[in-house]
């Protein structure tokens, strides 16, 4: 990289704070799917003024800019080339009082998804959108990917919990988009434009989000359960029951068993069907909200259509039994290589489509392992394939690209998309075509040029 940008980079934000070591490339230059990628050096800016004069310096010199957080992502979104700027955000990390009256917070976008919520939780309020990677996930990657997680069913994705938007162009102009407000109908929304863009249009480096209290009470029901049909059953049941649904997740024996034999982690169900459903909801005052639920439940057991099931009422069997739905995604990463999809469909159809799914991957005969799993009551279905034969990476990816070939035709018939909530990155671009239509892209590219007329910004992301 030009050594005089090197050097300006310095002076701009101090020369610690500038990282051209190779292992610090390789770190800042790819995100939690290991896609290979180098970044050809690393800043990490203190303050949006330090965010505004590093990217002001990428467009004197040209240089392509890639900003990232946690990197806890899924689609390639932050995978560096030797030409790009790594510009990591997690120093950005000052989290304002909560306004108890408005109800939002103001944080910069380094803040982690976790240091929120405990943020938040003293002044009995909450960000309420819930990750698995809450623990290394940072803000400003939840805007720009426009996180989902466990909770969308309740209250809807990341975009839904924000009010305002800091973000630096690539001319380096600090922009403030919406100040808060709650109304604001004053033309085009590019707060919302900017959430789910991937870093491609420009750097989030604050923003207010909106909070709510969180459940008075909250009760866990883990079912085992026959088959899709028993899945769709119980689904149908918790849709008309008595309470308030905030999570209806699914994962199959497979990952249970994964789960356990890699973090060693315990599923107190005696009875195993093919799969789980992980049910969480909100109780009313207790007991008679508590006493209709049991009531709904023991019709529910009655039916025969359970394996087994039980419930978690305190704070620790729920985090027990979360713990399993959790740990999916980290006991496969630690077992070997793995190739992720991230689908949504319509939600009435979803069994059919991962019985179709399924059925394709059972006639590829491939020697790589499926594991499904994750928000059923979205319709959004996760699969994973490991590489657990230990195949050469080549023969294992192309027998996932032979999988993908049929996989994404089957989607398009179900009306679904290939990225639900992990976003497109490099890894999904190639099949964006099966989600958008072309003149839709024509709009996108005229987007990215309005903003980015140089192409600078993590370039070769979501388009080309
Ligand atoms: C989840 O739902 C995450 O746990 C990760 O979105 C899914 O590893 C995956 O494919
Ligand atoms: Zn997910």
């Amino acid at each position: 990289m030009n050594p005089e940008f090197i050097e300006k980079l310095k002076q701009t934000v101090g020369a610690s704070y500038v990282l051209t070591a190779e292992e610090d490339r390789l770190q800042y230059g790819r995100d939690w799917t290991r896609t290979p990628g180098i970044a050809g050096a690393v800043v990490l800016p203190k303050t949006t003024q330090e965010v505004s004069a590093v990217l002001n310096l990428c467009t004197e010199f040209k240089i392509p800019v890639i900003p990232s957080g946690g990197r806890t992502g899924l689609a390639g979104a932050i995978t560096a080339t030797e030409r790009d700027l790594a510009l990591n955000l997690s120093r950005l990390n000052r989290i304002d009082p909560v306004d108890t009256l408005g109800r939002t917070v103001r944080v910069q976008a380094g803040v982690t998804t976790q240091a929120l919520h405990e943020h938040c939780e003293k002044e009995g309020l909450t960000w309420p959108i819930d990750l698995a990677a809450k623990g290394t996930s940072e803000i400003g990657g939840n805007l720009s990917t426009n996180a989902g997680g466990v909770r969308v069913i309740r209250y809807g994705m990341a975009r839904r919990w924000v009010s305002a938007i800091q973000a630096v162009l690539i001319s380096g102009e600090v922009i403030e988009l919406n100040q808060g407000l709650e109304k604001n109908n004053t033309g085009y929304d590019l707060l919302q434009l900017l959430i789910g863009s991937e870093g491609t249009l420009a750097v989030i480096t604050e923003a207010t989000l909106k909070l709510c209290p969180p459940p008075i009470h909250s009760r866990a029901f883990l079912f085992s359960l026959r088959d899709y049909e028993s899945l769709n059953y119980v689904y149908q049941k918790v849709r008309s029951a008595p309470f308030i649904l905030t999570s209806f997740e699914f994962f199959s024996d497979k990952c249970l068993r994964q789960v356990e034999a890699k973090l060693g982690r315990n599923c107190k169900l005696e009875k195993r069907g093919a799969l789980f459903a992980l049910i969480d909801v909100e109780v009313g005052p207790y007991p008679q909200e508590k006493d209709k639920m049991d009531q709904w439940l023991s019709d529910l057991l009655d039916a025969g259509k359970i394996e087994d099931g039980l419930v978690a009422d305190s704070s620790n069997d729920q985090s027990e039994v979360w713990a399993l739905r959790e740990g999916i995604t980290e006991s496969l990463q630690m077992s070997g290589l793995v190739r992720k999809y991230d689908l949504c469909v319509p939600v009435k159809r979803c069994a059919d489509f991962l019985k179709e799914a399924e059925a394709l991957y059972s006639n590829l005969k491939t020697k790589s392992e499926l594991f499904v799993f994750g928000h059923y009551g979205d319709g959004s279905p996760h699969l994973n394939f490991l590489n657990s034969e230990g195949l050469s990476p080549e023969i294992f990816h192309s027998e996932i690209n032979q999988f993908e070939k049929e996989l994404y035709p089957l989607l398009k018939k179900f009306h679904g998309s290939v990225s639900a909530e992990h976003g497109v990155g490099i890894l999904k671009k190639n099949w964006v075509v099966y989600s958008r239509s072309p003149a839709e892209l024509s709009l996108y590219r005229a987007i990215k040029k309005a903003f980015d007329p140089n192409g600078l910004l993590n370039p070769g992301k979501i388009i080309d």
